[in-house]
């Protein structure tokens, strides 16, 4: 029982976080105006543009000794290096912080504490934005950051972003909800960089048990002072500007909720990129989704950078009137750990007389995992707990559209709603048939059983420019990189065989997303696993990281978010098998690709 809910919960939350990056990830190949993976500057090739000289904290092949997490010296023989290749592992410590990082964090922390509590992020307003001004008499914000098992480096450089980028008269405070957390660093360590480092303002609030970033986010905001609550993950940073813009729609109308566009910085690379402007929408299984924002909400003199009505919100960060919050019911604290209070509080702020905005003008960059590296205490499905809890309070007989996609649920117990169906008649708020009708008519011509239209009108995929075609030849024995089995095998491994000049079979292609790819089939690639795997053949993603390779100097392959270098592991053995190694520039790790 208790295993077979633990799985469920672990496929819900996989299923989640890949549709998450998958939706952002489509809606980047396939939208013209997008400035989106496809234009991330990638490093290697290119000076390296997001992470300044003067800013990045240098390291030394002994980076990681002592704290792990501070940033490091602005010293050391790599520095040269530094920019183009951050990720790199020079010892083994670099390798356990990066290999622990993925399993406990999902992202790359190496490259995260590497990069230090500040760094400069591209400015990725619309150039509209930058010539706007804003009143200097606007509310103050308490921003509240809840937090569980976070890596201290992007914890500290959520908090030092918001310090570094906001106008000290309008931040009233940083409020962090630990949620319990297990990591030691989160302990005292913690505890003694604020004192030692950071302004009063920074205050720090302990859950005595762990409850879920729900009722964490209600527990940090009843400590709350300002007029205005900014929730923020604990992931993020900050960028140019991101604050007033979101204070001032709620200056003019109190209820009116408000949420930055979401930029992403990549998990595997910390690259900070542009997101397009999208707004918030969900399916009949409960799940959010980008939709597109109809042209008729963008139009008016102020055009893209005016803030455009969402139907829903992605739930990490938002702003609202701290005094509205509570009147509206703050959330339900019947809701446990992950998922679901984001449609809750959507529905909630449409139905009961609020509106929900999206600002194009305010932007703030999150890490988007590939997974969620927690569980829940008992592995309960809480997303699934929780939707049902918001289905029945709020969906009045669309819920019945929820169970049809998920029959397992309807005898699912989901506990006690009465306060909120109470909350609910005490706000005389509308149906959710008037939500559909007036917020989000587009839901209706889907149904559970009708086909969904495509979403994205696909404008001509731009296939990534090939900047080399040949055999990729390993320079100690002159042979040739290969599948060990078929080049089409997904999976597969690749091995050192005897060069066949005319053998379609080895030829590689590198192109400018810097992807290796095999007889044009699939890419050479290095997903989420521990950096001594060896690389495997997968289906080419577009999302770099994972299967981004340079060509460095000493003519070495380096892999990107695995921070080391491609070698042929035994030059005796007829096998040829390759692994990863740390880049030594020794004759094993040579590689060559010929036309
Ligand atoms: C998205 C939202 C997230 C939340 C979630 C649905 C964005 C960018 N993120 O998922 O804010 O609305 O959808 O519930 O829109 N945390 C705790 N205690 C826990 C679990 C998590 O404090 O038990 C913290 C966690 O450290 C993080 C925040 O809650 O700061 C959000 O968690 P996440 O980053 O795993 O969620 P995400 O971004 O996948
Ligand atoms: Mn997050």
């Amino acid at each position: 029982m208790g295993s077979a809910a633990l799985r469920c919960f672990c496929y819900g939350s996989l299923f989640t976080s890949v549709t998450w990056t998958l939706l952002l990830f489509i809606y980047f190949n396939f939208n013209e105006e997008s400035q989106g993976f496809r234009h991330v500057p990638v490093k290697g090739l290119e000076p390296y543009k997001p992470f300044p000289r003067k800013i990045s904290p240098g390291f030394t092949r002994d980076s990681n000794k002592g704290h792990g997490h501070r940033p490091l010296d602005n010293q050391g023989e790599a520095k040269a290096d530094l920019s183009a290749e951050l990720g790199m592992i020079f010892n083994e410590q670099d390798e356990n912080v990066r290999d622990v990082g993925y399993q406990k964090h999902a992202f790359n922390m190496l490259i995260s504490n590497r990069l230090g509590y500040h760094r400069e992020v591209p400015d990725t307003r619309d150039s509209k934005c930058k010539k706007k001004t804003y009143s200097a008499a606007l509310p103050r914000a308490s921003i509240v950051i809840c937090f569980y098992n976070e890596a201290f480096s992007a914890l500290l450089r959520t908090v030092h972003s918001v310090l570094d980028r906001t106008p000290p008269e309008l931040l009233q405070e940083i409020l962090l909800v630990d949620d319990n957390s297990e990591l030691d660093d989160l302990k005292k360590d913690l505890e003694i960089y604020i004192k030692e480092n950071l302004t009063k303002k920074v205050k720090l609030v302990r859950n005595r048990h762990r409850e879920g970033l729900i009722r964490g986010r209600m527990i940090g905001a009843s400590h709350a002072t300002g007029d205005v609550l900014v929730f923020l993950d604990s992931h993020c940073e900050v960028n140019e500007m991101w604050l007033q813009p979101l204070l001032a729609p709620i200056k003019e109308n109190h209820k009116t909720v408000v949420c930055p566009v979401i930029d992403i910085i990549s998990a595997d690379t910390m690259i900070y990129s542009s997101s397009p402007v999208v707004r918030g929408g969900f399916n009949w299984g409960l799940h959010f989704k980008w939709d597109p924002v109809p042209v008729s909400d963008l139009g008016g003199p102020e055009g893209f950078t005016a803030p455009f009505r969402s139907p829903t919100m992605a739930g990490g960060l938002f702003a609202m009137d701290r005094e509205y919050f509570n009147t509206l019911g703050k959330y339900d604290g019947g809701m446990d750990i992950w998922g679901g209070e984001n449609l809750e509080i959507s529905f909630r702020i449409w139905m009961c007389g609020g509106s929900l905005l999206i600002v194009p003008c305010s932007r703030v960059g999150h890490i988007f995992r590939k997974r969620r590296p927690y569980g829940s205490p008992g592995g309960h499905d809480t997303m699934a707990h929780n939707s049902l809890r918001l289905a029945h309070v709020w969906m009045d007989e669309y819920k019945e559209q929820y169970l049809a996609v998920r029959p397992e649920l309807r005898n699912k117990d989901y506990g006690d709603i009465s306060d909120r169906l109470a909350l609910r008649k005490r706000l005389n708020c509308k149906s959710f048939k008037w939500y559909l009708d007036n917020v989000y008519p587009e839901m209706q011509v889907s149904g559970p059983n009708a086909k969904a239209p495509p979403v994205f009108v696909n404008k001509g995929m731009k296939r990534p420019k090939i900047l080399q075609r040949g055999r990729l030849m390993n320079m100690q024995t002159n042979r040739c990189l290969a599948a060990q089995g078929h080049p089409s095998q997904k999976g597969g491994l690749v091995v050192v065989k005897e060069c066949d000049f005319t053998d379609k079979e080895q030829t590689w292609t590198y192109n400018e997303e810097h992807e290796l790819i095999l007889s044009n089939l699939l890419c050479l690639d290095m997903s989420e696993t521990r950096s001594s795997d060896p690389p495997r053949l997968m289906k080419c993603h577009g999302s770099g990281g994972s299967q981004q390779w340079v060509f460095g100097k000493h003519n070495r392959l380096y892999q990107v978010s695995v921070g080391q270098c491609l070698k042929l592991l035994d030059v005796t053995s007829h096998k040829g098998y390759v692994t990863m190694a740390i880049c030594d520039g020794s004759p094993s790790q040579q590689w060559h690709l010929d036309n």
